[in-house]
């Protein structure tokens, strides 16, 4: 089995691309990425060489792209689309980047897979749906229309019907999966999650936007990663594949469950962290039936016990300060000037 991992040295890619090389003895890796600001090199570290080739490179690269699918021609062989840029906070402050990566990324690497009749999964994301109203009994499946509110999403949404409409016009051998929120082992410190321990572990506030009543629905990156590997294994060309474990919670309930784990004491009228001018076009809520998924392809999530996985996750930023501290500052700087901002414009 060889597979070209797009994206490979950002969040989700690593893991999955650990989980691999663990788990699938058999399995030759070709990380493609550009090497962004939310890669890392260190998220590869204890790969073994002769199994996992890192290369450095854009995926809207059509040279690159092109060479690489070429060489896919098992039949198990796969592209695994993860590359993106993936913050909603900068795409609302530089979209371009958003287009670049999601649009003409997904494009090219999907007139690859066409030329060499490569098959292609796709990683999407619950946003391209918009948002839900708190108490709206549906969640989202597969046949809820597109209603994306960001950049990001509006890019992920792109990407995603530019898949559909190369399976059916072109019949390129694609599926899809719409996960929602990802947390664990290294996550850039910019996201929610890691943003605020890596703040508690610095010394620094934690940092909650508006009220914090906006809802996330939480699933750990390995079960997320899990499930990629049954779609590559089951799924169905053509086919949508939402990814969920039934994880919602609000931002005020994470913020507290970590504080709460990491020995954060409020006082008074001060809980201990910062309210802060809200993010503009705030997603209100997220929620994934993922029913569908589990049935067709027998995957269920292994971290069920949210506190659990937090607990892990924190564990993890303290024991890898190495891998978060050079970044730490530039982002909270950048985040200061966000803040500055907003609060002169409300
Ligand atoms: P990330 O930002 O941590 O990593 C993205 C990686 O893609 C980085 O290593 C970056 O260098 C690379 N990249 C960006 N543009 C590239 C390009 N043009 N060519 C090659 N490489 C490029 O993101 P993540 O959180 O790991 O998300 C991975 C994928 O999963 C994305 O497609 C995202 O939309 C999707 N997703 C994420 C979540 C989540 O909660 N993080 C949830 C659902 C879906
Ligand atoms: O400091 C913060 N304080 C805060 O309250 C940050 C960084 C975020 N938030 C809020 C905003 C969101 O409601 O926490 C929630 C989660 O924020 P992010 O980690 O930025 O994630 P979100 O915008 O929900 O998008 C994530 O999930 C879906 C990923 O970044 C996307 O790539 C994925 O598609």
């Amino acid at each position: 089995m060889r597979l070209v991992v797009t994206g490979g040295a950002g969040f989700i890619g690593a893991n999955f691309v650990h989980t691999v090389i663990r788990d699938r003895p058999d399995a030759q890796v070709t990380v493609l990425d550009s090497m962004t600001y939310a890669a890392n090199r260190a998220s590869l570290d204890g790969l073994p060489g002769d199994r996992m080739e890192l290369v450095e490179a854009d995926c809207a690269d059509a040279a690159v792209t092109d060479r690489l699918v070429a060489e896919l021609t098992g039949p198990d062989d796969a592209v695994v689309h993860f590359a993106a840029e993936s913050h909603n906070d900068n795409s609302l402050a530089t979209p371009w980047p958003f287009v670049h990566s999601n649009i003409v990324g997904t494009y090219t690497v999907l007139e690859a897979c066409r030329r060499h009749g490569a098959r292609l999964h796709h990683v999407s994301t619950d946003e391209v749906y918009g948002d839900l109203e708190l108490d709206d009994p549906a969640k989202f499946t597969p046949e809820t229309a597109y209603s994306p509110s960001s950049p990001y999403s509006a890019t992920k949404a792109g990407a995603d019907m530019l898949v559909r409409a190369w399976v059916r016009s072109f019949g390129v051998r694609a599926t899809l999966s719409n996960c929602s929120n990802n947390y664990g082992p290294r996550q850039h410190v910019e996201k929610f999650i890691p943003r605020q321990i890596t703040n508690i572990l610095d010394g620094r506030r934690p940092r909650l936007y508006g009220s914090g009543d906006n809802v996330r629905d939480w699933i750990h990156v390995d079960d997320h990663n899990a499930a990629v590997l049954r779609v590559l294994d089951a799924g169905r060309d053509g086919r949508t594949y939402l990814i969920g474990a039934d994880g919602e919670r609000s931002n005020l309930e994470v913020m507290r469950m970590i504080c709460d784990l990491m020995g954060v004491v409020g006082t008074g009228d001060d809980p201990g962290f910062d309210h802060v001018t809200d993010r503009p076009g705030h997603d209100l809520r997220y929620a994934i039936d993922a029913r569908g998924t589990r049935d067709e392809l027998g995957w269920d999530p292994r971290y069920t016990d949210f506190r659990a996985g937090l607990e892990q996750t924190i564990a993890w930023y303290r024991e890898n300060r190495s891998w978060w501290e050079p970044v730490k500052e530039r982002v909270e700087q950048r985040y200061a000037q966000t803040e500055k901002v907003l609060e002169e414009g409300a």
